[in-house]
């Protein structure tokens, strides 16, 4: 018998509906006649991945042959978004399948419905990840993305009485096709405990740890399919199971709670993702999830990837460990704890060997994200990789005391262990010293982070320092996202743009063609219905056809400013009541926010809070005649991401300067044709350098004059005090007008507002408002701007993530 793949169904419509058939009556079970639509999604899904699978055999024999350097992506976050979609696109199956499920009497767009997308991520850093495999994939890189297959991803978001509710995911209630377990691969990890020092009969020192306790690791396999070129990477996801599942004589004793204490106990490792974005909460069991995946990986890669007898030696010549922000830095203590205690390498090799295997993205400037571990904590669960982590930190101030001798300051500045508030583990530091090269993820972050987050480092080591400014897929957020604009594309420059996507600088010249222009506006247009549509199906919102869609999403987070745009919303209603402006002389705006705020995130949850108040009030008031509207759909995620980019006039990136790393959603806008309105932050700085600043609207203080502002020691009430619009706008907004009555309810946002503004919203107001009233100004002359939004398309092909990809090839994987 043949060894390699057996052929996927035929690429018929017949070979299709067989298949499919197939899958439901042996995979589920059922007659098509008796099937529910989850046994049709679930019969579909395994169907579109029969003709997946060759390719993705095929892929792994290749790469096992082959002595590729392999990308073993470490991320604790995944934010896959829904499977089917992609896989019928990376297959060319869509057409076929549409037809093949209309002969079974079906509605293809009904079974995609079904799907529930794995939210395994927060917001841009999990995003991101998927973006880099999809690239990684479509590029032909060998690369295994590493990662926790959480039972519950992101919470389900759900508004009561205007605040924010939460519900647990339970995105594999209905099953879950996508994914290969191997039970059999599983891998034992171990916890707490104590070391032991004995010395060998040659008189050497040799550590080992004796644990207290142990967890299993399952793999769970999901294939990640390049674009139309048959190679498909594997996506390897833990999911933690304990090592004995119950007590049985305990059981016996009818204690059934007790029983399975340390089952729960050991499952809860991959129970749930962290809700938080930006701010680690020192939580043991977020520390047990961080060790937990890496520990797997590392030792899946080496006991069950490489050849049986690979020399250890050469380890950097077949895996770069990706380090996707801090979350897994805590393999570097690990890789040498397996070279140093269980494959004997003396300390100084198994170091040059670590070094070499590991690279350090940042996605982050805010200090409280830089996570750190209490000593006490991380010798209490990890007591030999924190002996580890000491003996790294004791060599490398010996070597930071060579290049400055003399310079104490310096060397306790720059020591893995802060001294205080308490005792603790600079994970950042660790993963910089313990890396090869460190990134960060726009130019202007790489900057400060060089400048402001790790000074001492970069002067110690400047070559190590890099910048790749992010990107996302052009496959899912252009191709698949938007289809008319796609076609529109693909008819004026040809079809290679999805895998090259600078060929968008061809559309330039179409920007001056006027039936181009009305054929795009066309498409907006359209796009906008979709998503109307789809609010309506959703939310039962009800939005006006016509408005100009001014868009913010994102996760809710002071520094992101959803309060400026609260603000200006505000503002604008103030214009109408009080008649300064007739609902005629506006330019009707439908504003549309989606935004989850961590459960713990007292001010941001105000936040939501009003902008649900702010919002029913003016969608309520017909004086207004509808020139403003506001729609706040619960639960954003990739799927309605997907609906809301394509349809967008206006991209809202307004966060304080210096405080968001990158955005990506700045990107997928600009791609789809959405004007940006945004301040110099993050890669705001590179789209507004590409698509030039007449398409582009620039606002607010630059990180340096913000810190200076700082530094002069900022009052927001002096702002208050000097502009009469913001007084009024900041005066409606606490008078109780839009909270039923209720001053005090909107009291904490509006006098955090006056008193303390940390991201400085009150300073920015009046520019933020100058600038949306060039973006109405702009707006009026539909042409001009129709024109403007086919120039920040052709002009951001930069934006993809497969140029990302090729930057960490030629700057980090493979310098
Ligand atoms: O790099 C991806 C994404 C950036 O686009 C955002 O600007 C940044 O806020 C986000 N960072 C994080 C950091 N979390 N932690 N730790 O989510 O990364």
């Amino acid at each position: 018998v043949a060894q390699g793949p057996v052929n996927p169904p035929a690429h018929t419509v017949d070979g299709f509906v067989e298949a499919f058939l197939r899958e439901l009556n042996f995979g589920q079970g059922v007659l098509l006649s008796r099937s529910t639509v989850n046994d049709q999604y679930l019969a579909l899904a395994r169907t579109v991945q029969q003709y997946l699978v060759a390719g993705w055999l095929e892929t792994g024999a290749r790469r096992r042959q082959g002595d590729r350097k392999i990308i073993g992506y470490l991320s604790a976050e995944y934010l896959l978004g829904r499977q089917l979609d992609n896989a019928l696109m990376a297959t060319t199956l869509g057409e076929i399948a549409e037809e093949a499920m209309t002969q079974c009497g079906l509605d293809l767009a009904r079974l995609r419905a079904q799907e529930i997308e794995p939210g395994l991520g927060n917001g841009g850093l999990g995003r991101l990840a998927a973006c880099f495999v999809d690239s990684l994939a479509t590029l032909d890189v060998p690369c295994i993305g590493y990662g926790i297959r959480y039972e519950y991803g992101i919470f389900r978001q759900t508004f009561v009485d205007d605040r924010q509710a939460e519900v647990p995911d339970s995105w594999l209630s209905l099953g879950s096709p996508w994914e290969f377990p191997h039970p059999e691969r599983q891998v034992r990890v171990a916890f707490g405990g104590r070391t032991e020092t004995t010395t060998d009969e040659q008189g050497r020192e040799r550590t080992t740890w004796v644990p207290a306790w142990d967890v299993l690791g399952i793999p769970y396999h999901y294939m990640v399919p390049g674009y139309r070129n048959g190679s498909v990477n594997t996506l390897r996801l833990w999911s933690a199971k304990a090592t004995q599942a119950f007590d049985l004589q305990i059981f016996n004793s009818g204690d059934y709670a007790e029983a399975v204490r340390s089952q729960t106990f050991a499952e809860n490792i991959s129970k749930v993702l962290y809700p938080e974005d930006s701010t680690p909460q020192g939580k043991e069991l977020r520390l047990q999830q961080q060790y937990f995946f890496v520990a797997c990986s590392l030792h899946d890669f080496i006991e069950n990837t490489l050849p049986r007898d690979f020399d250890l030696r050469r380890l950097p010549e077949r895996i770069i460990f990706q380090l996707n922000d801090t979350h897994p830095v805590i393999g570097i203590p690990e890789l040498m704890r397996i070279l140093v205690d269980l494959k004997g390498f003396e300390w100084d090799e198994a170091w040059d060997i670590t070094r070499e295997c590991f690279a350090y993205t940042c996605h982050t400037l805010l200090p409280e994200a830089l996570e750190v571990w209490p000593v006490e904590l991380l010798g209490r669960l990890l007591p030999r990789h924190l002996e580890i982590i000491y003996r790294i930190n004791d060599n490398f101030l010996d070597e930071v005391r060579e290049a400055y001798p003399g310079d104490a300051d310096r060397v306790s500045r720059m020591s893995i262990i802060a001294e205080g508030p308490q005792r603790a583990v600079r994970m950042a530091y660790l993963a910089t010293i313990g890396g090869s090269r460190v990134n960060g993820v726009a130019e202007l972050q790489s900057q400060l982070l060089r400048e402001k987050v790790l000074p001492d480092f970069s002067e110690l080591w400047p070559d190590k320092f890099t910048n790749i400014t992010n990107g996302v897929t052009p496959r899912r957020f252009l191709h698949q996202a938007n289809p008319l604009l796609s076609t529109l594309i693909t008819e004026a420059i040809g079809p290679s743009w999805v895998t090259d996507l600078e060929q968008l600088r061809g559309l330039e010249p179409y920007a001056d063609d006027a039936g181009f222009r009305e054929q795009f506006q066309a498409v907006k247009q359209a796009n906008k219905e979709r998503l109307y549509r789809e609010l309506r199906a959703r939310d039962g919102l009800e939005l006006p056809r016509h408005a100009m869609l001014d868009v913010m999403v994102k996760r809710l987070h002071e520094y992101k400013r959803q309060t400026l745009k609260l603000l200006h919303i505000v503002s604008l209603y103030d214009d109408l009541i009080s008649g300064d402006v007739s609902p005629a002389d506006m330019v009707s705006r439908t504003f549309v926010f989606g935004a989850k705020a961590a459960p713990g995130y007292y001010m941001a949850k105000e936040i939501i809070y009003l902008i649900n108040s702010v919002g029913r009030t003016i969608n309520e008031d017909k004086r207004i005649e509808g020139a403003l509207s506001v729609a706040f759909p619960a639960n954003y995620n990739v799927t309605l991401a997907e609906k809301v980019v394509p349809a967008a006039d206006l991209s809202e990136q307004i966060s304080l300067a210096g405080k968001e790393a990158s955005g990506t959603g700045n990107m997928k806008f600009a791609l789809n044709g959405a004007l940006t309105i945004g301040t110099d932050d993050g890669a705001n700085v590179e789209i507004r350098a590409l698509v030039g600043d007449d398409n582009f609207f620039l606002f607010g203080l630059t990180e340096p004059e913000a810190e200076q502002l700082r530094a002069d020691g900022y009052d927001p009430k002096t702002f208050y005090r000097s502009d009469e619009k913001l007084r009024r706008t900041l005066d409606l907004l606490g008078s109780g007008i839009f909270t039923g009555g209720d001053a005090s309810a909107s009291a904490p946002l509006v006098q955090n507002l006056l008193h303390d503004d940390p991201f400085m919203a009150l300073a920015d107001f009046r520019s933020y408002l100058d600038a949306q009233t060039r973006v109405d100004e702009a707006y009026r002359d539909s042409d001009a701007w129709t024109r403007s939004a086919i120039l920040n398309v052709a002009r951001t092909g930069f934006f993809s993530s497969d140029r990302s990809m090729r930057d960490y090839l030629d700057r980090v994987w493979l310098a």
